[in-house]
């Protein structure tokens, strides 16, 4: 018999047999049904063994599992080819490996980056470090007041000079979901490479690489139910090929000389030592799990609970809610008058609720939205109605608390 996606909790064994816990703190990680975890012991315990370099059954069938695992996150964004996925420890290992080697190979010094002003510090540092070497000028595009971008100023951000747009597809403060193909387009009609940082949207929706047309797209595989220290950096082939190797060692080379080396193919040209293999194996599962319900369910499961959020929170007068996008996910970021994020955020632990409060890794937009922490929700399809509502009926009595 078909289930409803409302019994998905059910599936996570966190869930079940622990004291009760809403768990609203989906943006920084999500939890794991018992399916991944199984997936992991079964790899443990069956055929535990190094990819590529065994010449004996465990070692096969850990290749063939670790190399299936490519093929499914192929298939899961649409990339054409598995050599244009490159597995990593997380989203920002991915654009850290990105930003290293777009640099190093097209930046010379006076060119241009375009970035935006909700940047998560993984989708700027890595561009300030690497620029600065390279000798890269950052350019950003403005966060309006309702949370989305001004493409306006985009317009006049231009020149002949601008070799990369780096955005994120959906803000992990704001839950705006930024039109990036749009922008793709707008950007490869001036020869401008993109790379699009979708820990926030891979996981709560539909993300095909070849209909953004995007160049790089990076995630994290412990944002999608996967385990942590899992991530994937996909490029497009012609792009990979031309570039060079981020770090050296085991696997990523053809031949070696004690002067000089050749690389090996994609994508083993950007995997040096042994990787994260069960950690591969698992987000595969996960993928499989997550595809089980389908993303446009996910989405729509959680655009019922943002609405229900949203609406809870715009009804609670001491309550500001940052982020008001046309486009939005399941995200919303709030502060309560007179109560600090942290002693809110505490409150709300005390009563059974895991939120996150601060900055949440976007300092430059905390500091423009003139609200340097803020308490936030974010949620996933395994969340429910009355868990949201549960939480608004807490807001709502919390001054009575904290103060
Ligand atoms: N980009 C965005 C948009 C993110 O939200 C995050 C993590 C990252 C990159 C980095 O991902 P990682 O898996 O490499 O750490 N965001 C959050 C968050 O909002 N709360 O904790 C982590």
């Amino acid at each position: 018999m078909k289930r409803s996606i409302l019994q998905s909790a059910s599936d996570f064994p966190i869930f079940n047999g622990n004291e009760p816990y809403i768990y609203l703190d989906n943006a920084a990680t999500t939890q794991k049904p018992q399916l991944v975890l199984d997936s992991l012991i079964d790899y443990y315990s069956h055929c535990n063994a190094n990819v590529y370099r065994a010449i004996h059954r465990w070692g096969e069938e850990s290749t063939r599992r670790y190399e299936d695992a490519r093929q499914t996150v192929a298939s899961f964004i649409g990339a054409a080819s598995r050599d244009e996925i490159i597995f990593t420890s997380g989203c920002t290992d991915s654009i850290n490996l990105a930003a290293t080697v777009f640099c190093r190979r097209f930046i010379k010094p006076g060119d241009e980056i375009i970035l935006t002003e909700m940047e998560h510090h993984s989708n700027l540092v890595p561009w300030q470090i690497q620029g600065d070497i390279g000798g890269a000028v950052l350019k950003f595009i403005p966060v309006k007041e309702d949370g989305e971008l001004d493409l306006e100023v985009l317009e006049t951000l231009w020149t002949p000079r601008t070799k990369l747009l780096a955005l994120t597809h959906m803000s992990n403060v704001l839950g705006t979901v930024n039109p990036a193909k749009k922008i793709i387009a707008m950007a490869h009609e001036r020869g401008v490479k993109v790379l699009v940082d979708a820990a926030q949207s891979v996981p709560h929706m539909k993300v095909d690489v070849g209909e953004l047309d995007c160049d790089f797209l990076a995630f994290s595989g412990h944002k999608m139910c996967g385990p942590t220290g899992t991530g994937v950096l996909y490029g497009k082939k012609e792009l990979l090929e031309d570039l060079p190797p981020y770090r050296g060692g085991g696997e990523m080379i053809r031949s070696v000389y004690l002067d000089h080396s050749e690389w090996n193919s994609l994508p083993y040209k950007f995997e040096a030592g042994t990787p994260h293999i069960a950690g591969a194996i698992g987000l595969a599962a996960a993928i499989r799990y997550l595809e089980s319900w389908g993303m446009e369910k996910i989405e729509e499961q959680e655009k019922v609970l943002t609405k229900r959020l949203i609406e809870g929170l715009d009804s609670l007068k001491e309550y500001t809610l940052f982020g008001r996008a046309r486009e939005r996910g399941g995200i919303a970021a709030f502060t309560r008058k007179g109560t600090h994020s942290h002693d809110l955020t505490q409150y709300l632990d005390s009563q059974g609720f895991a939120l996150r409060a601060g900055h949440h890794c976007a300092h430059p937009l905390a500091r423009k939205l003139n609200a340097l922490s803020t308490t936030r929700a974010s949620v996933y399809f395994y969340n429910t109605l009355e868990e949201i509502d549960s939480l608004l009926e807490t807001l709502a009595i919390a001054g009575d608390f904290v103060l």
